[in-house]
């Protein structure tokens, strides 16, 4: 997608500090954390939220979630424990509209997190 800022990171054109990446899928550390440890994994296919996610493939949508166990490993938080959360449309203030999962950790976590 031409104007996504996600789309731009995931081929480069946006700097950003990887975290984790395979064939289908990149982790970066998000710009604005909202804990000690805050990282976001996207497809490196454009779809906009959870609603989308048939229209990625299977090694795509399993990538995504393997993704999200290896991230915890690589941050160090996989033992002390995180948080996965994906904001889906407008009631959830999706502020990017291409699918991603927040990974959150490094401390204690309140409940309105991501
Ligand atoms: P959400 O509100 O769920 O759509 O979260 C989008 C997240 O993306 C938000 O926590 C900030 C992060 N973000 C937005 N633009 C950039 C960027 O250019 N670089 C990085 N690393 N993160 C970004």
């Amino acid at each position: 997608m031409a104007d996504c800022i996600f789309c731009k990171i995931a081929n480069g054109e946006i700097p950003s500090t990887k975290v984790y990446e395979d064939e289908h899928v990149l982790a970066f550390r998000d710009i604005h954390p909202l804990a000690p440890k805050h990282v976001v994994i996207i497809p490196k296919r454009h779809v906009q939220n959870l609603n989308e996610i048939d229209q990625l493939t299977e090694a795509e949508q399993l990538a995504l979630l393997h993704a999200c166990k290896k991230t915890a490993a690589l941050a160090g938080i996989e033992v002390s424990g995180y948080r996965i959360a994906s904001n889906c449309g407008p009631d959830a203030d999706q502020s990017v509209q291409h699918l991603h999962f927040h990974v959150l950790g490094g401390g204690k976590l309140s409940v309105n997190m991501a």
